[in-house]
């Protein structure tokens, strides 16, 4: 159905920066490169529901929940299960390596869980800085073949509010909550030449958030792939992007266009209030007290 064409941006090109709020002073409408920036208003949901129904499609979901962040889990399934594609096909996959602590919830029709279990690992850059890795090696295992569309999702988050059709696409980025308004040099973006992350003060278009990504099952494969990549080769120097993987997915998205963006609706941060031009809260980051999850 869909062609999976990369919007491919050559590096160095020189352009504005992109306001994320249009001059009514609300989100969006469009990026420059024409994809749609989503948010509340900008679709009909009962439309574009019908319309994806027709595809009978299935949307597979990663979660990874590795050491203590099972912890995590019952909630972000609980309200996923209100609010994630309610009425269409999802199949969730959680990764974790307590198995037996992932909670029993009670899935909607044609709802479908698979654990996957992985090794215990006490270095935290495997639990941080894997999943890119295990998403391209899932996608190779051809288990999500019966999928067309795959998502990504940090699991210290809630659902609030509906997660529909509106978000599928080739190439899904989420605006970063915190940095809708900055300007793009003051953006936490690996800054250091040495890192496969860098990006220099003169680019960049959005920050996105790294606690989202999703897209067509071979779209998502090619970004895993080459971010798992370019992970590697900074290991290799003993360099670590100053966001990690979410360095690397903004360098990604800066030469790779997103073919859609969603607006920070699609990951907001429960520590931060919700301002006029944000209409709902959709998916948000709940307070973690780091000292508990995290491992020493
Ligand atoms: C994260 C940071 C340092 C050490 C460990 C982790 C960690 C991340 C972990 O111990 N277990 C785990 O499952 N994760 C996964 O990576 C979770 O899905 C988590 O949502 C995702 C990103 O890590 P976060 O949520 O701690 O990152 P922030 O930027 O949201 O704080
Ligand atoms: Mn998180």
């Amino acid at each position: 159905s869909s062609e999976n064409v990369l919007l491919q941006s050559p590096q160095g090109l020189k352009y504005n920066q992109p306001s994320v709020l249009g001059p009514d002073g609300k989100v969006g409408p469009l990026a420059p490169w024409l994809a749609p920036i989503v948010s509340e208003g900008s679709f009909d949901p009962t439309l574009i529901d019908a319309i994806y129904k027709q595809q009978n499609i299935t949307v597979a979901t990663t979660i990874f929940a590795l050491g203590k962040y099972t912890v995590f889990l019952k909630d972000f399934l609980e309200s996923a299960e209100q609010h994630f594609f309610v009425g269409f096909r999802v199949h969730y996959y959680v990764f974790t390596d307590h198995p037996e602590q992932v909670p029993d919830v009670n899935l909607g029709e044609e709802h479908e869980l698979t654990v996957m279990t992985v090794n215990s690992s006490s270095r935290w850059q495997d639990m941080s800085l894997g999943r890119m890795k295990r998403l391209e090696m899932l996608i190779e295992s051809g288990l999500v073949n019966d999928a067309d569309y795959l998502f990504s999702l940090d699991v210290d988050t809630k659902f609030y509010g509906r997660w529909g059709a509106e978000t599928l696409g080739d190439l899904i980025g989420v605006i970063h909550a915190w940095y809708y308004y900055t300007p793009r040099e003051q953006f936490p973006y690996e800054r250091r030449p040495e890192s496969q992350a860098f990006i220099p003060y003169s680019e960049g278009d959005y920050y996105y958030g790294g606690a989202v990504l999703g897209g067509s099952v071979k779209c998502v494969y090619q970004l895993a792939k080459a971010c798992r990549e370019q992970l590697d080769i900074d290991a290799a120097k003993s360099i670590e992007a100053a966001w990690q993987e979410e360095s690397h997915l903004n360098k990604y998205f800066l030469y790779n266009k997103p073919s859609k963006l969603l607006s920070p609706e699609y990951s907001w941060d429960d520590k931060k209030s919700k301002p006029d031009q944000i209409k709902i809260i959709r998916y948000s980051h709940i307070p973690k007290n780091y000292a508990d999850v995290r491992p020493n």
